[in-house]
């Protein structure tokens, strides 16, 4: 299994998404700190919005094999500027959540992600489960 560090501002669903993937009950839980798992790093979406606590960020990439930018499906802007995959040293990949709200708008999201860098995109919905076979399935497979 690849390694995974979440960004993404607050309330973009890194939580929801690392409790999914550990198959543990979902319930909101803010998040305070970095949470360092065996194979999830769950930031706070402070750590994305602010510039003097970004710089925790890049030192738990390194410690990861991937990092996923989360983007929730029916926010109105996106925090990541144009290309900003090429400042993390680890490939990176977009991930849209909450895709099942009917506020959701999965392909504005997608393409906010192309336009920072990702091009592996995958669209989920941490509650109901749909699309996250998908993610798991990128993750298990070795490189
Ligand atoms: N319907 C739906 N709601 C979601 C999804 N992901 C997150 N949420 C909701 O969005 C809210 C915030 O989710 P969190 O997972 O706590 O967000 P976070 O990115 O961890 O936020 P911080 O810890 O504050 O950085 C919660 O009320 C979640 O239930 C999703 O895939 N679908
Ligand atoms: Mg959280």
């Amino acid at each position: 299994m690849k390694k995974i560090m979440f960004v993404g501002r607050v309330g973009a669903g890194k939580t929801t998404l690392t409790q999914r993937l550990r198959g543990e009950k979902i319930h909101y839980y803010k998040t305070q700190y970095v949470h360092y798992g065996d194979l999830i790093i769950d930031t706070p979406g402070e750590y994305t919005e602010r510039a003097n606590l970004a710089g925790a960020l890049a030192l738990y990439a390194y410690e990861a094999d991937v990092v996923g930018f989360l983007i929730k499906a029916n926010d109105v802007y996106s925090i990541y500027g144009p290309n900003i995959t090429c400042m993390v040293n680890r490939d990176v990949i977009g991930i849209v959540t909450a895709i099942d709200r009917p506020d959701a708008n999965v392909e504005k999201c997608k393409e906010w992600l192309r336009l920072a860098g990702c091009k592996t995109i995958f669209a989920l919905d941490s509650k109901t489960g749909r699309g996250v076979d998908a993610l798991l399935e990128y993750l298990s497979k070795e490189e």
